[in-house]
């Protein structure tokens, strides 16, 4: 042993046990990658016990390895409550083997067994077919972070840290992830963690120098400027750097044992110091080779601490017979006969070295959320109804009742401290100002005087990236609380990515037994497409419906309430609900009411129905007006009034759509209306005009097996927008009453006569706006004044 390798914390004795830990744990990760047979290597390898698709990725899972071991000794010596983030999820060998080693894989799956039989099954399962992710995976024991696309392992670790005092995220990041935008901003959430009432999160920026084909940023600049960075990011930096195991494991012990002093520091001064200053966390630059301990060469050209040493150092062993060799030669340089006994059982003396029960990051409840999983207290949503004296004939703020709400769902849980509401700096913006009334906002850093609600437990946590509410979220709720997140419409597609990833999660952990169901994903999009009177065209995209709408039926949930009440009744059950992403939309602007809460919950019950105060076909329509959204809905029902005027008896009947998966067939979504009751609402041979929210195709592809999609006729936002009033808007995307009238008048056969003499009208009423607009600035009198009359 050299003699820095004597000097530092650990023990010759358990230093050679933590070396041997970590071989075991690199044997473990080389099998899965290549072997399928001969797990102890117990006679000489052939291709027979190689597989035939080598496919996973070596590169960071020495690193990975090597922190696992330094946490299960810190986790025992400190009795720890860890949870272990990993960026570069294509290291899952890595865990999988470390929660083989210390047990929890074999609980979890008895047919992996701790022998030699165990071994040979768990070679086999990874990156086989219908086996296991090559990823960090859902299936992979302790995770919250499959890693897969790159960016989000801190913000995830952030997410699980806020209100879990006890806990520490030990988080891994990769230096090429830390290129990703994402993960740039990430560093950021420590002006948001409180050491008083939070967890720590310990970031490790791991820095192996190359991504897939390249070199790293953060890996090729002077280790000052990086150290600058960090310290710019309000973090205490420390570096741990170099290949020599033995010496690296004792630098690591020692480092690993200030930071871990420095967190306990933080807190005992935040928790019983009353200090409220916010402090400089501890990172880790850890500096070591990509393929640490693979092989250095092959076919001549280097691969430990290079790029080529990202996926599978080498293949091509049926062609190559010296990369069989060097295949067998790597796998017992980690000694398999000193670390498994004959029947392949770890050996007692090494497997000591990991933490008991739930200490165990592959057990940590933290990882499961639904396990800790609290449902959330829920005050009567009725008590926040507005009154509906007169159909719409008063204006509300939907979403600002729906904040009222909210405010009352923070102060119900306050004690629990599991629930926060997320948005990108539009929480107030969205009429959501309510929830910000009780403990503020989120924030640990300067205050000024000007400043208002900002505080350092406040729950409402407000920063202007859309990634890291997301990602906050996600962990927050992944670990088992609950959340909400608010966002303008048009701007939420820039985390598009990050809800497939989530969807996935859900999808594939609906299927494991072992992992319990967690709280459910909100969104409430508000500032819609419709209402966008100075921001213009870049604030007009209601895509992000079509965007959900391709995820599996079990996961997702849209909802599109058009008034107050129905946004009460959606909210409530979104918030009861589990593992599913909602969707709700729904407007802040001033805007009529319709429905009493009573009609409101019965109406989102169904998810869909007529409105019978609205319609009069008597059971048998000329022509059904659908709509859906609140903006629709208005001018649905202003387009009905028109026409009681120009055809008075047309029979009308109008059907409001809240749930839009309603609209799909059972077959295709639990929510799908059989086809005997929508054929009641939609006769197929009725012709029905149908005003949408988004997108107009979304409703044709949700309908087309309905019979009567032949006579479906939908308007809705066609990519025409401007900075014009909120009237024009409906005009450009000829979602506007007269043109809704018009196409009503235009597909019943009986008023063929009338139609020429409609379009006459339709094109003088339009005329008549866009003078007014293009004198006034503002819609006609008529149009903003117009209110709902019976009959
Ligand atoms: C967002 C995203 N872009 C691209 C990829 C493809 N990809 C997989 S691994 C990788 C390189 C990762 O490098 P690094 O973060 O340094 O991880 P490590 O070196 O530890 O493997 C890339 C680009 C991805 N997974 N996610
Ligand atoms: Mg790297």
């Amino acid at each position: 042993m050299s003699e820095a390798a004597n000097k530092g914390p650990l023990s010759p004795e358990l230093l050679a046990r933590m070396n041997a830990y970590w071989r075991a744990a690199n044997y473990l990760s080389v099998g899965q990658i290549y072997l399928k047979d001969n797990p102890l290597l117990e006679r000489p390898l052939t291709l027979d016990d190689v597989k035939p698709r080598l496919l996973g990725h070596w590169g960071t899972t020495p690193g990975l390895n090597f922190l696992y071991v330094h946490w299960n000794r810190l986790i025992r010596e400190r009795d720890l409550n860890m949870l272990y983030i990993i960026g570069p999820g294509h290291g899952g060998p890595g865990l999988v083997a470390n929660t083989y080693l210390e047990g929890s894989y074999s609980e979890i799956y008895p047919h992996i067994e701790q022998n030699k039989d165990g071994i040979k099954r768990l070679f086999r399962q990874f990156s086989w077919p219908y086996g296991i992710p090559s990823h960090v995976a859902p299936e992979t024991p302790g995770s919250i972070h499959e890693g897969g696309e790159l960016g989000y392992s801190l913000v995830h670790a952030y997410g699980a840290a806020f209100d879990n005092p006890n806990l520490i995220v030990a988080c891994v990041v990769g230096d090429g992830e830390a290129e990703t935008g994402p993960l740039a901003t990430s560093w950021h959430s420590n002006k948001f963690l409180n050491p008083a009432t939070d967890g720590a999160v310990l970031p490790i920026l791991h820095l192996n120098g190359y991504k897939i084909a390249n070199p790293t940023v953060l890996a090729r600049i002077p280790h000052a400027e990086l150290e600058s960075l960090m310290r710019g990011y309000g973090y205490e930096p420390f570096t741990l750097e170099g290949d020599d195991p033995e010496v690296m494991h004792q630098q690591a012990a020692a480092v690993f044992d200030t930071m871990l002093d420095r967190i306990a520091a933080i807190q005992k001064a935040a928790r019983e110091g009353g200090s409220t200053e916010r402090p400089a966390w501890p990172m880790l630059i850890m500096r070591t080779p990509k393929g640490w301990t693979g092989p250095k060469f092959v076919d001549g050209k280097p691969v430990e601490n290079t790029w080529r040493a990202h996926q599978v150092p080498f293949a091509e062993l049926r062609e190559k017979p010296e990369h069989m060799r060097l295949l067998e030669e790597w796998m017992r340089s980690y000694k398999p006969e000193e670390l498994f006994d004959e029947k392949g059982a770890f050996l007692a003396e090494l497997a000591e070295i990991a933490p008991k029960g739930r200490r165990r990051m592959g057990m940590n409840a933290h990882a499961n959320g639904g396990l800790l999983l609290q449902p959330l207290k829920m005050p009567n949503f009725r008590d926040f109804a507005v009154k509906i004296e007169g159909r719409g004939q008063s204006d509300v703020e939907s979403t600002r009742v729906l904040g009222q709400m909210l405010h009352g769902v923070m102060e119900a849980n306050k004690a629990h401290k599991n629930f926060r509401v997320f948005g990108p700096d539009e929480t107030a913006s969205n009429r959501l100002g309510d929830t910000i009334t009780g403990t503020g906002k989120a924030w640990m850093a300067q205050t000024l005087p000007v400043d208002e609600n900002l505080s350092e437990t406040g729950r409402v946590m407000e920063v202007l990236s859309e990634h890291m509410c997301q990602g906050w979220l996600e962990g927050y709720l992944l670990t088992g609380r609950h959340g909400f997140f608010s966002c303008y419409e048009a701007f939420i597609h820039i985390i598009d990515s990050m809800v497939n990833q989530h969807a996935k999660w859900l999808k594939v952990t609906r299927g494991i037994p072992w992992r319990k169901p967690i709280a459910s994903l909100n969104y409430l999009l508000s500032s819609l497409v419709w209402r966008q009177d100075h921001n213009g065209f870049s604030h007009q995209d209601p895509g992000f419906i079509d965007h959900l709408m391709n995820k599996k039926a079990d996961v997702v949930r849209i909802y599109l309430p058009p008034d107050a009440n129905t946004l009460l009744s959606v909210a409530d059950h979104c918030l009861r609900s589990k593992h599913y992403i909602n969707l709700i939309v729904a407007g802040k602007q001033p805007a009529p009411q319709w429905l009493s809460i009573d009609e409101a919950v019965a109406h989102c019950t169904t998810g869909l129905g007529a409105w019978k105060w609205a319609s009069n076909d008597d059971g048998n329509p000329d022509v059904v007006m659908g709509c859906c959204g609140d903006v629709p809905t208005l001018e649905a029902l202003a387009a009905v009034c028109l026409l009681r005027k120009l055809a008075p008896d047309l029979k009308v009947r109008v059907v409001n759509v809240v749930d839009l998966m309603a609209l799909q067939q059972p077959s295709e979504h639990p929510h799908g209306l059989p086809d005997e009751d929508y054929d009641q609402l939609f006769p197929p041979s009725t012709p029905t005009v149908f005003a949408f929210h988004g997108y107009p195709w979304l409703i044709h592809r949700l309908t087309y097996r309905r019979h009567n999609h032949d006579q479906l006729h939908v308007r809705g936002y066609k990519e025409e927008g401007t900075t014009t009033t909120p009237f024009d808007m409906c005009v450009l995307n000829n979602i506007d009453r007269y043109q809704l009238a018009l196409d009503a008048i235009k597909r019943v056969p009986r008023l063929a006569a009338q139609a020429d003499a409609a379009e006459q009208w339709y094109s003088e009423s339009i005329q008549r706006h866009r003078l007014y607009v293009a004198e006034n600035g503002d819609d006609l009198p008529e149009i903003k004044d117009w209110r709902w009359t019976q009959g």
